[in-house]
């Protein structure tokens, strides 16, 4: 990269703060949600001298209530082609391949976000995409126009795709292009509240399934939510209510522990906001439509596929028992019994590295980069107090959650059932390139993370 071009890093930086105000601005309950979680964050942090200093070490403390994802969905292939440009640019690669069919939503998807840890630490935001399933929808009549009213739309600016054209051949952009690039991709997830569909064509689409009125009405992929971290989502889902906002009926994911593990993630529901469609004689006809809503995450460590099939039977077995209803009437029930059952996944750092459970971040501690260490054995370097551990946070997504967050912003009548038909490769097709694995992402930082410690003890043999 030329010495006068931004980083990819910053346009992300620039972008995802753009976002935000933009956001806060079109839909004033996220910016009461953002409050709420900046009080939170810091009435945990004046509790807990300890995490404080933890996080002051690791993360950016005064970065911390700022989002970390945002999401989209997409109508077209081609869509998803040059969206997959655009987020290039600011760093943004795809990672990870969610079927989301089986929960009764139309579509698949994955998750635009940085890779690597200096990119992750400078900022983290990435945008869960998903690309609508027209196969999946039975009537052909509406497929046919449907595809069509997608077709004649363009969600980018002429400008924006000029600056990712200029940005691949050049290697990047200078400072001017880069802000002007931010302020022209942002278009694209402005919201419109007028559809470039009838009244009746939206009714037909929303019967069919609201999802897809919500794709095909518009002029482009409005950001459909936002989503800062906390540090308790427990207490923020608690208190929305107190600031008259709607909480989701429960917490999706893993229950409170002491040792978070994966994704842990709650919304507000989605407002009705007032529309205008195509009428008669040039007119327009005043309506409705529900999509918009803001979220909350809290992340855990990353499991490695031993960890992730116990999650998943885990949390097959809670359902078996509770299944969390939208009104939020067994909501009770529902914690108890996630709780229960959770109980048999291991609440310790230690343990949960010792059955290979999740990923960690190995280092010296500081006996170990003192001593002369000719042993190359992981365990025994650790038992000697020469090799400390972390856990590797997760910075991906869970396709049960994703589709309690889908459901419940949809209208929580909206259940329908789809054959689950998966496809991976009609998606990485779609997108004009593979997704990365995500766990073999994280194997190879922990590895990287075992090999320099040992590099740096001059033991060259890597650990196996
Ligand atoms: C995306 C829902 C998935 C999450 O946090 O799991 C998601 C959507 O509603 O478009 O953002
Ligand atoms: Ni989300």
């Amino acid at each position: 990269m030329k010495a006068n071009y931004v980083s990819a890093d910053e346009i992300r930086s620039d972008f995802s703060a753009a976002m935000s105000a933009m956001y806060r601005d079109e839909v004033p309950a996220y910016g009461t949600l953002m409050s709420l979680v900046a009080r939170v964050n810091d009435d945990t942090l004046a509790a807990d001298p300890h995490l404080q200093a933890r996080l002051a070490a690791t993360d950016s403390l005064d970065r911390i209530s700022e989002e970390r994802h945002g999401a989209i969905r997409l109508g077209t292939p081609k869509e998803l082609s040059m969206m997959r440009r655009v987020f290039a640019v600011m760093g943004m690669y795809p990672v990870g391949y969610y079927d989301l069919s089986t929960a009764g939503v139309p579509v698949h998807s994955t998750a635009f976000r940085p890779v690597g840890d200096a990119a992750l630490k400078r900022n983290p935001f990435r945008i869960f995409t998903s690309l609508l399933r027209l196969d999946l929808i039975a009537d052909e009549t509406l497929r046919n126009e449907a595809a069509a009213v997608l077709a004649s739309r363009q969600i980018f600016t002429d400008r924006a795709i000029e600056l990712v054209e200029k940005a691949e051949k050049d290697g990047g952009l200078g400072a001017e292009d880069a802000a002007e690039f931010v302020r022209e991709v942002l278009e694209t997830f402005r919201w419109h509240d007028h559809a470039i569909v009838s009244a009746g064509m939206y009714k037909r689409l929303h019967d069919a399934h609201r999802l897809i009125a919500d794709v095909v009405s518009f002029k482009g992929p409005h950001i459909n939510h936002l989503t800062p971290r906390t540090l308790d989502i427990d207490k923020v889902q608690a208190l929305m209510p107190e600031e008259g906002i709607a909480p989701k009926a429960v917490v999706e994911g893993p229950p409170t522990r002491k040792c978070p593990i994966l994704l842990r993630q709650t919304s507000f529901k989605a407002l009705e906001e007032a529309v205008s469609f195509i009428g008669e004689h040039g007119q327009w006809k005043a309506g409705s439509h529900t999509a918009r809503f803001g979220e909350i995450e809290q992340r855990g460590i990353a499991l490695t596929p031993k960890g992730r099939a116990l999650y998943d039977k885990l949390l097959n077995d809670t359902r078996a028992v509770v299944r969390p209803a939208a009104d939020g009437s067994n909501a009770a029930e529902y914690e108890a019994a996630l709780e229960t059952v959770f109980a048999a996944f291991p609440d310790d750092w230690n343990e949960i590295r010792k059955q290979g459970l999740g990923y960690f971040s190995y280092s010296l501690t500081e006996k170990g980069r003192t001593a002369t260490v000719t042993d190359t054995d992981v365990e025994a370097l650790i038992a000697d107090g020469h090799l400390q551990f972390d856990p590797i946070v997760y910075e991906d997504f869970l396709p049960v959650s994703a589709a309690g967050i889908f459901q419940s912003n949809l209208g929580d009548d909206a259940t329908q059932e789809f054959v689950a038909s998966p496809n991976q490769v009609m998606f990485e097709r779609d997108l004009g390139a593979n997704v990365l694995d995500e766990f073999a992402h994280y194997a190879g930082i922990e590895r990287a993370s075992i090999e320099k410690c040992l590099g740096t003890t001059n033991m060259a043999v890597a650990a196996e």
